[in-house]
């Protein structure tokens, strides 16, 4: 009986720590909701645990249009990327990486960039506000679809492990009852 006991609490420990080390993301530059004046060539991604070198993001731009992200580099727990020019405009960066006990996660932050603009002065046809009006109602909908995180599916994995474990304890004990009283 002490054996089992014993097993069973070394398990939830195990997986216990296991849920413990799950990684996320713990800072970044540019930071979340963060508007940014300055051009930006690198991207930084710090994590709270070790990630693998298979980890990478990628970054999208109005009506999901991808911007290159070159050098992607991963060393420990954060991971770097270099861009080159990027527009004035607002932008989601989505990370996918495995973390320090081998869980792919997925994760995303949004950002703008705000540059200051030379003023010269642009004349807007007719004909080109019309067509920016059509493009952006053909749009809209797009972006409006975005909150991905497969964080919560291995938490509820290790829910159903610790549940598991409980069901096999209380059946362990209920079958040694039983057979101390034969
Ligand atoms: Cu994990």
């Amino acid at each position: 009986m002490k054996k089992i006991i014993f097993l069973v609490t070394i398990c939830l420990l195990v997986i216990g720590g296991k849920a413990f080390a799950h990684t996320g993301l713990e800072s970044s530059n540019p930071s979340n909701r963060s508007t940014v004046t300055d051009p930006i060539e690198e991207i930084t991604l710090t994590f709270l645990t070790k990630i693998e070198q298979t980890s990478s993001f990628k970054i999208q731009g109005a009506n999901n249009v991808e911007v290159p992200v070159k050098n992607i580099v991963v060393v420990d727990d954060i991971m770097t990327g270099s861009v080159d020019g990027m527009e004035n405009g607002e932008y989601t960066l989505t990370w996918n990486i495995i973390g320090a006990d081998g869980h792919p996660i997925q994760g995303d932050l949004t950002f703008a960039v705000n540059l200051p603009v030379e003023e010269t002065p642009v004349q807007v046809t007719e004909e080109e506000s019309q067509v920016k009006e059509t493009e952006d109602k053909e749009t809209a909908p797009i972006n409006e679809t975005k909150d991905v995180d497969s964080d919560q599916s291995s938490n509820s994995f290790f829910i159903g492990m610790i549940i598991v474990l409980a069901l096999v304890i209380v059946v362990s004990i209920w079958w040694m009852n039983g057979r101390k009283k034969k």
